[in-house]
């Protein structure tokens, strides 16, 4: 049986977080790392300050959908340090990343040196401990899959090329900070809605069938560029061969806080919650202004890579 769109569910209340929400003074409220931690949501979503540069900030909830932010940022660029010299533009589009009963944020530091990834890790969200940047410049979007493939860590990730439209690469590593044995693994496809270039969205996450990763695919048109999700499924034993994607994509701006915005036409995914009833929580970014939440049955997206799969790469 054929799955039949819509296939991600908008929540009836989104957007589910603006900048009145946050108590302190922030000009966006976007692109958050999700997780699920002792029964409670945690949210670590991006804000622009008024210079333009972001930060992170900490939202919590009991349902997933009605948050309540933390009187103070959750992290702001380094200082003193070895991470201040790459953060001092600000860091953005955090990902929890769950491993082995802690939690690896990998978020974009940027700095006049370009953007590089930073790796950090609290068991909590009360302590953090900033471990590595964990790439050169110029790449984005690092998701790490929640366990070891033969004794090694997975990540996929998105390299900055001139030559090439954006793709998504995995990586390995014995230790969450020295990674290789680099691989593309999915591609654009020309003049498809993910034609311009594709990226990592929230942590892959263990369905039966595969690890299912939803990224987001842009398009270029006259008004701009689009920012739509699609969704992929990992083979379980060995994350670098995709078993399918989806044809279409699952999710693109619609409502009117996706449509206008700080960037137009943009939902941008950091994060996603499987629960034990089948459903997902997702989470995006609409427009670069607000967060917005929807839902969707996971065999629903599941089927949809199985039975309606583009070519990879
Ligand atoms: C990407 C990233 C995201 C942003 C998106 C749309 O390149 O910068 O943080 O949501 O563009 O502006």
């Amino acid at each position: 049986m054929k799955a039949q769109a819509p296939f991600i569910k908008r929540y009836k209340k989104n957007p589910i977080l603006t900048k009145e929400d946050v108590p302190y003074p922030v000009a966006t409220v976007h692109n958050a790392g999700m997780v699920k931690h002792d029964g409670r949501y945690i949210m670590l979503f991006r804000s622009h300050l008024h210079n333009g540069r972001s930060i992170i900030g900490r939202a919590d909830s009991e349902d997933g959908f009605s948050f309540i932010v933390h009187p103070e940022p959750f992290l702001a660029p380094a200082t003193g340090t070895i991470f201040a010299d790459y953060e001092e533009f600000g860091i953005e589009d955090l990902r929890i990343n769950p491993i082995e009963n802690e939690y690896f944020l990998t978020y974009s530091a940027y700095s006049r040196h370009g953007v590089r990834i930073g790796l950090a890790r609290t068991k909590d969200f009360e302590s953090i401990e900033r471990v590595a940047l964990i790439t050169q410049a110029d790449l984005r979007n690092v998701v790490i899959f929640p366990v070891k493939f033969q004794g090694r860590y997975a990540r996929l990730d998105r390299p900055h090329s001139e030559i090439s439209p954006w793709s998504i690469w995995i990586s390995y590593s014995p230790d969450l900070v020295h990674w290789g044995d680099s691989e593309v693994i999915m591609k654009p496809v020309p003049y498809h809605w993910d034609e311009m270039k594709i990226g990592p969205g929230a942590p892959p996450f263990k369905t039966d069938r595969g690890w299912l990763h939803i990224y987001h695919g842009v398009f270029k048109t006259m008004g701009g560029a689009v920012y739509r999700l699609g969704v992929a499924l990992h083979d379980l034993d060995d994350p670098g061969k995709i078993i399918g994607v989806s044809d279409q994509w699952i999710l693109q701006p619609e409502d009117p806080w996706e449509v206008s915005g700080y960037v137009p036409n943009v939902v941008f995914t950091c994060g996603a919650v499987p629960e034990k009833d089948g459903t997902l929580k997702i989470y995006w970014g609409g427009a670069d202004t607000v967060l917005c939440a929807g839902t969707a049955v996971i065999d629903d997206l599941v089927r949809l890579c199985l039975t309606q799969s583009r070519a990879a790469l």
